[in-house]
Parts: C-alpha cells; structure tokens; sequence
C-alpha cells in the first residue's frame, strides 16, 4: 500500500505563477497583478460566530490566486483552472457587472462575481476586471475555499480599483463584502468567520476573534506550536458534506430559538454566567437545550485556549490541556451540536490512538476535515496510522495536510 496522500501547498512563486499562465492563455496579454488569499483553520471556536461568541482560527499556507487586469469597459470575465473545483458552467464565464445577481452569477462563478457586486452595492467601484483563479485549498474540506476565491478576488479588485482599503479596520469592510457576496449570490449561509479570517490573519499566527462586536474586533496572537515543535494535522475525510447548506441553517435557527428561550440576544451572554448551565438545563426542549449548551461550552474553550497558549506555565502541561479541549469541542460538536459523521470521527478516533495531543472536526462539520495537534517530527507515523483505520474501515483514504 502507498503512504498517506499528502497536499503540499504551492509556493506564493508557484502559485503566482500559474495564475499568472492561466490568465494569458486565457485573455489576451499579461495580469497586473496576482493576490491570493489562504484558507481558514478554526483551532477552537466552531459554530460560535453567528452566535456573537469568541472564535480562534489560523490560516494555511495553501492559498487561491487571482491574477486581473482592469478592463476599459463595465465587463467581469472570469476563468478557473479547475471548472468543476465546484459546481458550475466551466471553465470562463463573463457578466456585465451591473447585470450580476443570484440568476446570472451561479455555481463557482457567484463567488467571485458576487464579490465584485457587493463591492459595488457598498460603492466601492471601477472598470470592468479580467480574472484568473488557480488554488491549491483543497474543496469541500471544511477549509473555506470558496472564502478563499472570495477574498483573494476582494484583494484583486481592492487594487485594481485603486480603493487603497489597507488597513485592518478596511480589510474588516472586505471581509463584510465577501461574506454578504456569500448569502447573497451565491446563497450559502455563513457566519463570517472564514472571510474574517481569510483577509486579517497573517500566515503563522492566530486570531483571536470576537463576534460580539460588528465587524468582530481581531486580536493578532502567535501560533505559539510551530515554536514548541508543534503543528496542526489536516485529515481531509474526502467526503463534502451534502447536507452542509440545509444543516447550518438549521443550526443558525436552532441556536436563534434557543437564545429567545432563554431570554438573550445571542448565547454569547450565558457564556461565563454563574447560572447559565442551571438556565440550559431547564430549556424544555432538548434540542434547543443540546446546540446551547455547545455554544456556551466552546466559547469559554476558546477563553481558556487562548488563556493557556498566552501562559507561560510548562509547556507540556500547557499543550496537553489544550489538547484536551480539542477533544472536548469534538465531543460537543458530535452530541450536543450533531455536525460530525462516521469518518470525522474515525478520523479523530484513530488520531487519538495514534497519540496525537487532540483532535476535533474543523469547520461547519457534515464531512470535511478533522485537524489534530500532533508532534511535527510525528506528523508522518500520525498520517500513516489514521491513513491506516480508514483502509481497515474500508472508507476513502483521507488526505492530508500540515500547517
Ligand atoms: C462555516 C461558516 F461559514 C463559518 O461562518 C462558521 O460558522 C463555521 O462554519 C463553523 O464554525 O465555515
């Protein structure tokens, strides 16, 4: 049998490159420009978002490219290296931009296109945009990669157009765009942690975000891992999950219902109160009562994540207490939040079997990928034992990733 299926990223050099050839192969004369944008790796804080909770993601260095050039008309065209990276019309696609809208712009093209026109409805505007997009984040992985197109065609435009939105605060405003280009041309819910993420944390450290304010305020913390030998294991599980739409709508109803339960704005406010486990418990309903008591839970784990990476207490003490928290939102994304599967859990089981600190689905759930906190001089006897389980359970072999 083969070793374990690894996704190394591309280089910055590598990727601009290609994007680079896609787009001269494909339109006339050379790209301006290439930006890029990575994809979003929650360490803990999963579901909390729309919740106005506390979120701790990082990026990986695998990351989407968009080479452009400005046009002297009103004319987006768009051309993808992989057309079936998601459902859609192939490879180029082209739209006047005041004509974008959810009936024009569908499949991968309402990615990019909506992004260009949520741009414009915040009156952000310029000419007409040739694009080119190459990525090496893998799809339907939990790692937003559709954030990713999003953000990196933000950045793209936010130079071609000249709008200088630089700052934090104006990549905050992008990342607003980009995530009302998601609901609303391409119509998949989300919270905005991806795109927040995905445009205002810098590869090698962590964010701390904190979504009870709007835009959610970010605080740049270290990665603190890569420095105790330390990474994050990516278990791609290959299986994208098809209920993924229908489910986090479910949730985000889920959890609105149980706040009005019990009486809150959103379940950020019971998070650290004295009584908020005694108020869960008496929700009549335990459905409702399950998704609250997920989301209170995980947003005193992302308290007591970034408490412990920030202490300076003995390492190994430090680390294994957060891998227990790990564990522990997996846990609680499993029973009380029912987003895991059968093979994100083989995927976490047989982490912890091969010895890893902890292990947890990442993102939305319903398929995806499992992250895992292991040793980095592990990382390869790790992949081959979970590559291993998934054989023995005669289940797709997962992919893997290191960041
Ligand atoms: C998806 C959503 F898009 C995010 O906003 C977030 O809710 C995540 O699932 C779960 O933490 O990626």
């Amino acid at each position: 049998m083969e070793g374990p299926d690894w996704v190394d990223p591309w280089t910055r050099g590598q990727g601009e490159a290609r994007a680079r050839a896609l787009f001269s192969q494909t339109w006339d004369g050379e790209a301006k420009g290439v930006w890029s944008a990575p994809g979003r790796i929650t360490i803990i804080g999963e579901h909390t978002d729309y919740n106005g909770g506390l979120s701790l993601p990082t990026v990986t260095p695998h990351r989407t490219y968009v080479a452009g050039r400005a046009r002297e008309d009103g004319r987006l065209r768009v051309v993808s290296e992989a057309g079936d990276w998601l459902e859609g019309p192939g490879r180029t696609w082209e739209c006047d931009m005041d004509l974008i809208d959810p009936t024009t712009a569908q499949g991968w093209p309402a990615y990019c296109a909506g992004v260009v026109w949520a741009l414009r409805e915040r009156g952000f505007d310029g000419p007409g945009l040739d694009l080119a997009i190459t990525s090496c984040v893998p799809p339907g992985a939990g790692l937003a990669s559709s954030g990713a197109v999003e953000c990196a065609t933000a950045l793209a435009a936010n130079a071609l157009w000249r709008l200088a939105l630089d700052s934090d605060e104006a990549h905050a405003e992008l990342a607003e765009a980009c995530l009302h280009a998601e609901e609303a041309i391409a119509g998949a819910p989300t919270g905005g942690l991806d795109q927040h993420t995905q445009l205002r944390c810098r590869e090698g450290e962590a964010l701390e975000l904190d979504f009870s304010e709007h835009p959610p305020l970010a605080q740049h913390r270290p990665l603190y891992f890569p420095d105790y030998g330390l990474g994050l294991l990516v278990i791609d599980v290959r299986t994208a999950g098809r209920r993924r739409t229908e489910g986090f709508v479910e949730r985000q109803r889920q959890c609105a219902a149980a706040a009005q339960a019990l009486g809150v704005a959103s379940l950020r406010e019971l998070a650290g109160a004295p009584d908020a486990r005694m108020r869960i418990e008496a929700l009549a309903d335990p459905v409702l009562k399950a998704r609250a008591r997920h989301v209170v839970a995980e947003i005193e784990r992302v308290s007591d994540v970034c408490a412990e990476l920030a202490n300076t207490g003995p390492a190994h003490e430090r680390f294994v207490h957060v891998g227990k928290q790990l564990y522990r939102s997996h846990a609680s994304l499993e029973v009380d939040f029912d987003v895991s599967s059968a093979d994100l859990n083989l995927a976490v089981d047989s982490a912890f079997r091969a010895g890893v600190l902890g292990a947890r689905l990442v993102g939305a759930g319903f398929g995806g990928s499992a992250i895992a906190l292991v040793r980095r001089a592990e990382a390869d006897h790790v992949a081959a034992r979970i590559d291993e389980a998934f054989v023995a359970e005669h289940r797709p072999r997962p992919r893997f990733l290191m960041v």
